[in-house]
């Protein structure tokens, strides 16, 4: 098996302020209550603590064009400060969402970590590169890769001198759902992503093994995955808050999660996000098992 030395920390993250929908902020407790933890065969597995938006946030939902700014700007700031605090570097960390905001300041605080050493793997069905300029909805959790990139002006509470992931450590993949300006964007940075066209046309493992060699050249870098369960099909999961039709499957994440595994303890991170169990239950937390035991095996 895999790297059976380490320690697998997981940090909740509470918090559905990156989006309009409830019940996003309860997959943390679920999956606690749920024991999923017993999944995950390797190290020494403990929950560190969840974070619950609501002992950090405060009533300002709507402070100019990214809903809720000042919200995130603070729990993430927090987000950010915990992880850096609670990781050495024999921990894999593990956070589940939460909504997709949080991917701003878990690979944030991976860059600190790794001294800007790190790749990162996004799966998702959206780009998640809007500015407020291009996106539609205000929504911040379309908007952390853009964030990540410096692309995004923000108020002075969302800068507290995190790193700037640079445009060719990140690939993402399944993308198949991106706003008309997003994707005028991401093709004039040149960020790297695979549609599910390209992944059906080139097949996954050549995706993911492109998609490494992309972020990591020399094979050297920490490798962060962010998991956006709405990058699977919405057969596999339907609890989430975005759906787009025609994802992945669970053996296009086994054989990305084989392909990641294979860097061994330089998978260092990994986000699992916008799990809704209050849009649908059953089928999204079967799936959610599989990931993790896919993920840990
Ligand atoms: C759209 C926006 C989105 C989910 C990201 C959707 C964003 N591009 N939705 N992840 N689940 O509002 O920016
Ligand atoms: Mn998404
Ligand atoms: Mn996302
Ligand atoms: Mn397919």
């Amino acid at each position: 098996s895999w790297r059976t030395n380490d320690n697998i920390k997981i940090l909740g993250s509470a918090v559905s302020i990156g989006q309009p929908r409830q019940g996003v902020e309860k997959t943390p407790s679920v999956l606690q209550a749920e024991k999923i933890e017993n999944l995950i065969p390797i190290g020494r597995v403990t929950w560190v603590e969840t974070i619950d938006q609501h002992a950090y946030t405060y009533e300002n939902p709507r402070a100019g064009p990214i809903r809720n700014v000042q919200d995130i700007a603070k729990y993430n700031k927090i987000l950010y400060d915990k992880i850096l605090s609670h990781l050495s570097t024999e921990d894999f960390l593990l956070t589940i969402g939460g909504d997709h905001s949080i991917g701003s300041a878990t690979v944030s605080a991976m860059l600190k970590a790794t001294d800007g050493n790190l790749g990162v793997i996004w799966i998702d069905a959206h780009g998640d590169c809007n500015t407020p300029e291009t996106s539609p909805s205000g929504n911040y959790h379309g908007m952390p890769v853009a964030h990540l990139l410096g692309l995004l002006q923000c108020p002075i509470e969302f800068q507290w001198d995190q790193p700037i992931l640079p445009v060719t450590s990140i690939a993402m993949i399944g993308i198949r759902d991106l706003d008309p300006e997003e994707k005028v964007l991401m093709d004039k940075i040149g960020i790297r992503y695979y549609t599910m066209e390209i992944i059906h046309e080139m097949g996954i493992e050549t995706v993911i093994t492109e998609a490494l060699k992309y972020i990591d050249p020399n094979g050297t870098k920490k490798i962060h995955v962010s998991f956006d369960v709405d990058g699977l099909d919405p057969e596999l999961v339907p609890g989430t808050g975005t759906i787009a039709p025609n994802g992945l499957t669970l053996h296009d994440y086994a054989v990305i999660a084989q392909k990641v595994k294979l860097t061994g303890d330089r998978f260092a991170s990994m986000d699992l996000v916008e799990i809704n169990f209050d849009i649908e239950k059953n089928v999204t937390l079967d799936s959610v098992k599989e990931i993790i035991r896919i993920t840990f095996q």
